[in-house]
């Protein structure tokens, strides 16, 4: 079983007006403390991706585990640690016949019967979300609210991520209704130094 840190930051290139900008919020974002970040590009085609994904794997090396959304190729490809998958994207299995035994794999879950299905597959963690309502993900699916988290949480011993709407104000209540670890967007954008620091102050 795998150890999620409690803040999981997610870089998502639309937020970004290049590459350079990503890895310089990766870099403060790491200065505050963060261990673990998503690369997420919904636009992008797979050579833009891959271009920009090697970019942030350079900057970090291994000081800080990075994800892949959606795209187990190009885990391998970038060299990343992990892949997270959708409900839309390859199955568990089949992602995890692409990174092998040892990558991280993680997987996006939106209602009570996605999490015990993914409960039995070799995910080393699962998402649940959106907890609240988010701006940063077009279509979302319902908002779970707490009560969701907490649902979640008794249907699975894997660690638990929460995603959706999560801010330094709110955070709390969800690591308090089960969620091991809280991926965040928008309230890292602005200032991710300072921010990750108190999210990581409030979570300890
Ligand atoms: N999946 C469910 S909500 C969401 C994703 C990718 C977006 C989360 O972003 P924010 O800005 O932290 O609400
Ligand atoms: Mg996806």
């Amino acid at each position: 079983m795998i150890t999620l840190p409690q803040l999981y930051a997610v870089l998502d290139s639309s937020v970004f007006p290049d590459a350079e900008a990503l890895c310089s919020s990766a870099k403060e974002l790491m200065a505050g403390g963060v261990t673990l970040l998503q690369y997420r590009n919904k636009s992008g085609n797979a050579r833009q991706m891959l271009d920009q994904a090697r970019q942030l794997k350079r900057l970090i090396e291994d000081s800080a585990k990075l994800i892949m959304n959606d795209r187990a190729d190009l885990c391998i490809a970038a060299a990343f640690d992990g892949v997270h998958v959708g409900q839309d994207d390859l199955s568990p299995e089949s992602a995890r016949k692409v990174i092998g035994p040892n990558r991280w794999l993680g997987i996006s879950t939106h209602n009570p019967e996605q999490v015990a299905e993914a409960d039995q597959t070799s995910a080393d963690y699962i998402a649940v979300g959106p907890v609240f309502a988010t701006t940063s993900k077009q279509n979302p699916d319902p908002i779970i609210g707490l009560d969701g988290v907490r649902r979640a949480r008794a249907l699975t011993r894997k660690p638990l991520v929460a995603i959706g709407g999560i801010t330094r104000s709110n955070c709390r209540s969800v690591t308090d209704a089960g969620a091991d670890s809280v991926a965040v967007i928008s309230d890292l954008i602005l200032e991710p130094r300072k921010s990750a620091e108190e999210f990581l102050r409030i979570l300890r």
